[in-house]
């Protein structure tokens, strides 16, 4: 690239003409155009390596689709969405928290030896894998609000922020919307610990 300045200015000097200067004057541009793109590429080239080299932070390669909380007046409520991960790694949120709830767990569901569907904390974190999404649906996955701080009302929104493996965090907010589903019990937990508060 360095050789490449000295050709701007002699096919000018040497053609006087009107129809030669702009010929070339366009050439030129068409030279600059030419000459700044391959720039570009090489410069998103290298930074392209190095960053597959160190690994882009979980964080900034994974995003949320359809997100959506359930909303509940008090206890216990849930988020669900799809967690997109776009890098070429597999990702682990291992924990999530947000200011509508006390405490929170990552929840899956399950059958337990009574063929009932219960939800439990998921041992070792919801795991992305590269370039796939996981479903955080009712009667699945999802991110469970054991204990809200206020009652959560359809159409609010309420922010979460997801941890990773690596430490790295990312943050997402979501609207809350009716929803009479996901009253899976509590794992170990009596009846009254359902997901929806008073919900029917
Ligand atoms: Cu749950």
């Amino acid at each position: 690239m360095t050789d490449t300045p000295p050709t701007f200015h002699h096919p000018i000097q040497q053609h006087p003409t009107r129809k030669g200067i702009t010929m070339h004057a366009r050439t030129t541009s068409k030279l600059l155009a030419l000459t700044a793109a391959a720039v570009i590429a090489l410069t998103g080239c290298s930074t392209a390596a190095s960053t597959t080299a160190d690994t882009k932070p979980a964080g900034e390669s994974v995003a949320i689709e359809n997100g959506w909380v359930k909303a509940a007046d008090e206890g216990m409520s849930a988020a669900f969405g799809e967690l997109e991960n776009s890098s070429d790694q597999d990702v682990t949120v291992v924990s999530a928290t947000t200011k509508a709830s006390t405490m929170i767990e990552l929840h899956e569901t399950v059958e337990n030896e009574s063929g009932e569907m219960v939800m439990r904390e998921k041992s070792g974190g919801f795991t992305i894998p590269a370039g796939k999404s996981l479903s955080l649906e009712p009667g699945g996955n999802h991110i469970m609000l054991m204990d809200l701080v206020n009652p959560i009302k359809a159409g609010d929104e309420v922010t979460f922020t997801l941890t990773f493996s690596d430490d790295s965090t990312y943050e997402f907010t979501v609207p809350a919307k009716d929803y009479s589903g996901a009253n899976e019990n509590y794992e170990g937990g009596d009846t009254d610990m359902d997901m929806g508060g008073d919900s029917k």
